[in-house]
């Protein structure tokens, strides 16, 4: 990545950061209250979680990630803007100090033992994402792996710069459709999980401050919005990964499971293929 070093913080710096932050998770957010209502609805918001103050630290580092070089960044694809992904395991301590007490906070890491039980990877990848195409940022779609997922605005975020929206409860039909396709010996790449034009899905857009923390299990019916003509958005996202489900999307060649696959494809339901469509089949989500 081109740029310079990223800044250095003395070690005092580093730790007011982190008290800073982990008071204010440990004051606003209770882990088990916050599962149930994931268990439940599908998403919790939590609008204008940061103040101000920390709000503009952490748009510093994402603009330091964006400019300046580190093993522990990388670049990544995204058309609606541009992306980095920050490696935690390779995060140094006097690196990215807010990012890393906020999205690496145990509180979250409670949260995502409770949702999903089994063996889950906590925030190994924090995405960047800078949206400024004025275009639709994703499809309205479920994820193809189970996942839990911390979505944090950096900038006031509405209708107009590509806010975040979910469907309550859509999670429970989409994960039981997800479970029975790979019990049946589905390949994760032939899952449909973009909902189709024609469907109603009650979307609840959440237009909120910048600060506004966004936890969701990503079964849940999403969408990033659309952004109009000269407008931006800013988000810094962390995901857990559930453990018990394929790693790869593709069933290996010639395999148990693609013999298997071959002989006795999975049965989806009929009604599904009006209803949905697969992402590598649609507009990039
Ligand atoms: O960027 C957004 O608002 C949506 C992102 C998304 O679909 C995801 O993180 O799974
Ligand atoms: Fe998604």
């Amino acid at each position: 990545m081109e740029g310079q070093q990223l800044r250095r913080l003395r070690p005092e710096q580093v730790n007011s950061i982190n008290t800073q932050v982990t008071s204010v998770l440990q004051s606003k957010i209770k882990p088990l209250q916050v599962s149930q209502a994931i268990k439940k609805d599908g998403a919790v918001v939590f609008s204008k979680l940061l103040d101000s103050h920390l709000i503009s630290i952490l748009n510093k580092e994402f603009d330091e990630a964006f400019n300046h070089s580190s093993r522990c960044v990388s670049t990544g694809e995204h058309p609606p803007g541009k992306a980095v992904t920050i490696t935690t395991q390779l995060l140094e301590a006097d690196q990215f100090p807010a990012i890393a007490s906020l999205f690496l906070n145990s509180i979250f890491e409670d949260i995502a033992d409770e949702v999903l039980p089994t063996n889950s990877t906590f925030h190994d990848r924090i995405a960047l994402t800078h949206e400024f195409q004025p275009t639709a940022i994703t499809d309205i779609h479920f994820d193809m792996k189970r996942s839990l997922k911390c979505l944090l605005y950096l900038v006031d975020t509405d209708q107009t710069n590509g806010a975040f929206s979910f469907a309550t409860e859509t999670h429970v039909e989409n994960s039981a459709y997800r479970r029975s396709f790979l019990d049946q010996g589905g390949q994760l790449r032939d899952l449909l999980n973009i909902a189709s034009e024609s469907e109603s899905i009650p979307l609840r857009t959440v237009c909120a401050p910048a600060g506004t923390l966004i936890i969701f299990d990503a079964d849940v019916f999403h969408q990033g919005g659309t952004l109009q003509p000269g407008k931006e958005r800013k988000v810094i996202r962390g995901r857990s990964l559930f453990g018990g489900q394929p790693v790869s999307s593709r069933h290996t060649w010639c395999s148990r499971s693609w013999w298997r696959y071959r002989m006795n494809p999975p049965k989806t339901p009929t009604d599904y293929y009006g209803r949905r469509s697969s992402r590598g089949r649609s507009r990039a989500a």
